[in-house]
């Protein structure tokens, strides 16, 4: 696959606010954030899209939800709630193919998503 910029973030080529990081998890805040908080969980091992993930990926997905949570929990964010989204290629609203999950919290969030 293509680097992108998230992988130039990861290689410390270009800056981002990293909030956590682990052998295999990089978290960092959205440049462009929909919410008070809005952080962004990626793996390291880049995948394009949550449709290119496989079996092999099954235990890195596991873990960056479960950063998420953690890091959300951490934070104070996890009583009041929070949400967190992966968009999939172009109607999913995917704009950076190396898969990212999304957390968002400090507002109420609307549902059904725009
Ligand atoms: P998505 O649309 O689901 O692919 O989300 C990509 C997000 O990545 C979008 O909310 C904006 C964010 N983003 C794009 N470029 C950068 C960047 O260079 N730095 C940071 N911190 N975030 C970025």
């Amino acid at each position: 696959m293509s680097d992108t910029l998230f992988s130039k973030i990861i290689r410390r080529e270009i800056p981002a606010d990293i909030v956590f990081e682990d052998d295999e998890v990089l978290a960092f805040r959205d440049i462009n954030p929909q919410a008070p908080t809005h952080v962004l969980f990626i793996p390291k091992r880049a995948i394009a899209t949550l449709d290119d993930a496989t079996d092999n990926d099954q235990a890195l997905l596991g873990r960056l939800m479960l950063a998420a949570a953690r890091w959300a929990r951490e934070q104070g964010l996890a009583e009041r709630g929070y949400r967190v989204v992966m968009n999939c290629r172009d109607d999913g609203g995917q704009s950076v193919h190396h898969i990212h999950l999304h957390l968002l919290a400090g507002r109420r969030m609307t549902w059904p998503p725009g």
